[in-house]
Order: structure tokens, then sequence, then C-alpha cells
């Protein structure tokens, strides 16, 4: 029989780039503001050097070390993009060291679930200050005190305080902030 042969023939345009792909996927960033850390571990003789790291997904960000500081002051902005409401932050606190492994200071998570719904919410004409939501401390997150989704100066924030786990003691103070991105998804 005279078939003719079969090429496996790829149309590369059907093919999607990655780039536009994920910013299909994009809903927007995450600026987390990383405000200070309140009675952290000790890990060197009297103090620690912390530092935090934070991730989502397959990003990884980390703040500025503090030198001999157990209540270190970041206020230091991380941003993050956000393809998936689903997929919590984690956070981890180090002590940096010089001469041998940074030492763990204990870490926690953060749902961001009804930080992204409040985004959805219109809220334009709404008093300063609202509150949207509240979240309270349960066994399920890391929350040491009640957590609010406020309504301030025309945009969402989200106030933040975590226990930390896998440590002796320490907390973590945050707030989120979104960053609508022009040409992303969106919510
Ligand atoms: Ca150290």
């Amino acid at each position: 029989m005279d078939s003719p042969t079969r090429l496996d023939i790829r149309h590369p345009d059907h093919s999607e780039s990655p780039t536009k792909s994920s910013m299909d996927n994009l809903l927007g960033l995450l600026r987390i503001r990383v405000k200070r850390g309140v009675n952290l571990a000790v890990r060197d003789v009297r103090s620690s050097d912390p530092y935090v790291v934070v991730r989502l997904g397959r990003q990884r960000l980390k703040t500025r070390v503090i030198r001999k500081d157990i209540n270190p002051e970041w206020n230091e902005d991380l941003t993050l993009s956000v393809s998936d409401p689903n997929e919590p932050v984690h956070l981890t606190v180090y002590d940096h060291d010089t001469f041998s492994m940074d030492d763990k200071m204990g870490d926690a998570e953060v749902d961001i679930k009804p930080f992204i719904n409040a985004l959805k919410i219109p809220l334009d004409g709404l008093p300063n200050g609202t509150i949207i939501t509240k979240i309270l401390p349960a066994r399920a997150n890391c929350l040491a005190e009640e957590s609010s989704v406020l309504w301030k100066d025309g945009k969402v924030i989200q106030d933040i305080c975590l226990r930390l786990k896998n440590v002796e003691c320490g907390e973590l103070e945050l707030q989120l902030n979104w960053i609508e991105l022009p040409g992303a998804k969106g919510l």
C-alpha cells in the first residue's frame, strides 16, 4: 500500500509562551510589610541576628538582617505575585551566623483567602477604617490575636500578628497590601 509517511509536525503557533500563560493566571501582587518581631528566640549567647524569609510557591524573598535584636523593626515590603489564593504564604525567621549555618527561629503560615475575598467586594464610599472581615486565632492558623481586614485610605489592608511555631517564643507582625497589575487576569 502506498501510504504517505506521517510526519510529526509541531506547530509553534499553538504553544503558548510561558510568559503569557503565567500572566494569564496572575491575580495581582501581594505586598507583605514585615513590620517587626516581638520577643524572638535567642540563638546566640544573649541575642539573635534575625531576618525573615517569605515563600509563596517557588518565590522566595527575604528581609535584611538586624543585628543583636530579638525585637527587630524591619518595616520592609516584600512583593509576591499571586496566581492561586489557596496557596498559603510561608514565613520563617532565621538567626544569621557568620561562621556557621543560620539557625531557625520559628515559622508560620498565612492564609490569604480572606484578604483576597475582601478585595472582590465593592467598598468605595465606606468610611475610613471600616472592618470588612475579622479572623479569630484558632488551632488551624498561626494568629496570636484577632486579625482584621480593613478598608483604610481607599484600599484594603490586613494587619496580622503571628505566633511562631517550632520555637520556644516569638511573634511576627505583618500587614498585607494588594497591588493590581495592568495586563493581569485580576480578581
Ligand atoms: Ca547570630
